[in-house]
């Protein structure tokens, strides 16, 4: 929001630097976003605890989530925190923990999907991972009224995952990684969401 780069900027979150910029060391999954990130070391490192000091969200409320599932929500930690361009998406939230939010990012076929395909036979009680928990023990779990169910059948679709999890942060789409026109929660080498962004940017959605 202090910036009027809309190619290059952080949004006014919870744990987000105000400007971004290079990181000497990023941790493990978020290493790729080492050159220009939005995301401190400590919160590289963070993204990969269970319950980290980032939301004290634990992915286990409804047993122990799976390595191949927890990785995709590292991934998705990573992305949100440390990306510096998502200024087309950044909102104005009104929430209590944050001042700015991301809406419909339009996310690629493939991320969206690897990431259903490897949480499917894992399980959850709610659809909006943003609300109605029960934080009382200082932790997440699920609500008296929320009963823990099969991934399946929370989220029939890799669609409903990737839109509903976090408020519409995503918008799926079926564009694969290849296009340029959609964002990559995976990538290696340069950061290839800023052209993305340049696109969404000049072609206003
Ligand atoms: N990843 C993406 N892609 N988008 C996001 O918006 C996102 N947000 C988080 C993590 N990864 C993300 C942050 N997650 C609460 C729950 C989850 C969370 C942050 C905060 C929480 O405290 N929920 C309370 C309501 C708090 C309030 O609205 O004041 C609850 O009722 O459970």
């Amino acid at each position: 929001a202090l910036s009027l780069d809309k190619l290059n900027m952080c949004m006014d979150a919870k744990h987000h630097k105000v400007e971004p910029g290079p990181e000497g060391q990023l941790y493990g999954q978020c290493a790729p976003w080492h050159e220009n990130a939005c995301c401190t070391a400590n919160t590289s490192t963070e993204a990969h605890n269970d319950n980290s000091y980032l939301y004290n969200f634990n992915w286990n409320h409804c047993g122990v989530m799976s390595d191949k599932c927890n990785k995709h929500f590292i991934q998705d930690t990573c992305f949100y925190e440390c990306s510096p361009h998502l200024g087309p998406w950044i909102q104005n939230a009104d929430e209590s923990w944050r001042k700015e939010r991301i809406l419909d990012v339009p996310l690629c076929k493939e991320d969206c999907e690897g990431w259903w395909e490897d949480c499917k036979n894992d399980f959850t009680c709610k659809t909006n991972w943003h609300k109605g928990w029960d934080w009382s023990s200082g932790i997440n779990k699920c609500p008296e009224t929320s009963k823990c169910r099969k991934w399946t059948e929370v989220f029939p679709t890799p669609k409903s995952m990737c839109e509903q999890i976090w408020s519409n942060s995503y918008l799926y789409t079926t564009h694969s990684k290849s296009s340029g026109l959609c964002m990559q929660l995976w990538f290696t080498g340069p950061n290839p969401n800023k052209k993305v962004a340049e696109y969404y940017l000049n072609n206003a959605q």
